[in-house]
């Protein structure tokens, strides 16, 4: 319920400060308030007209203001082989509560909104047939999150394969590219250079790609990777 009484007139700029203090009568309905209820009971005549017609102006305003300023709204796609850390990474980013469908038998996404951004994950690799359903979630996302498992060298070309063919496709061209080189608390991880080179990101061209190392299980790396993310947004 929005503040009535006492605190909606220390937010309003015409009321002078000392307003409201212990003696005054409006300090009293607040006392009364307290003990019965909303309040609203104990304003008569035009205080209560004047509280809610400000109420009112307060809601239009912010509806006007939101249809002219409509809150900017993202898609980020979290993609990576099986067992890389994605739904690790999304429980620990804590953005919110992660929905779990499966569109098709043993295909996962999980979805979270945060704020405006929309993110979904879900696995490549090995499977063609499911291929088509999610190259229609690509199309128009901003961001593309490659999670890849940096202790695991033998899936390193795997990994390769699946971001090139993902960033060939048209649908992708525009989104920013954001890898998490995730495990690095493992004792075989390779170092950020060592995976950028086995990935391949430097033949990227004319695309905004960033690497971040991170550990999932502890969330060390991951809010940086998200800023990075964020300040490209921006621009
Ligand atoms: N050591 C280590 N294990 C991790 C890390 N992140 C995820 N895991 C483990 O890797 C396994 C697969 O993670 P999961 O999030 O299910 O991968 P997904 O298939 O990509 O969603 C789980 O046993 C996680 O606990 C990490 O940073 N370090
Ligand atoms: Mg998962």
């Amino acid at each position: 319920m929005h503040p009535v009484g006492h605190e909606a007139r220390h937010q309003d700029p015409d009321v002078p400060a000392d307003h409201g203090k212990i003696g005054d009568t409006s300090w009293e309905c607040d006392a009364r308030r307290s003990e019965h209820g909303s309040g609203l009971e104990c304003m008569t005549g035009p205080l209560l007209q004047l509280s809610l017609l400000k109420k009112s102006a307060e809601k239009l305003w912010s509806t006007v203001y939101r249809w002219v300023n409509p809150p900017k709204s993202a898609k980020c796609i979290m993609i990576g082989l099986d067992a890389a850390g994605k739904t690790t990474i999304l429980y620990k980013l804590k953005l919110g509560k992660v929905d779990t469908t499966i569109p098709t038998i043993g295909f996962n996404v999980e979805t979270v909104e945060y704020k405006n951004i929309l993110f979904k994950a879900f696995d490549v690799g090995g499977k063609d047939k499911i291929r088509p359903l999610w190259r229609g979630w690509c199309q128009d996302a901003n961001a593309i999150i490659f999670v890849v498992d940096s202790n695991d060298r033998a899936r390193m070309e795997d990994n390769s394969y699946e971001i090139h063919r993902l960033l060939n496709e048209d649908q992708t061209k525009d989104a920013l590219f954001l890898v998490y080189a995730n495990k690095v608390d493992l004792p075989n991880a390779m170092k950020a250079a060592e995976v950028t080179d086995k990935l391949g990101l430097h033949s990227l061209r004319s695309r905004r790609w960033y690497i971040q190392l991170c550990q999932a299980t502890n969330g060390d790396g991951l809010y940086e990777g998200l800023d990075w993310l964020a300040s490209m947004l921006k621009r």
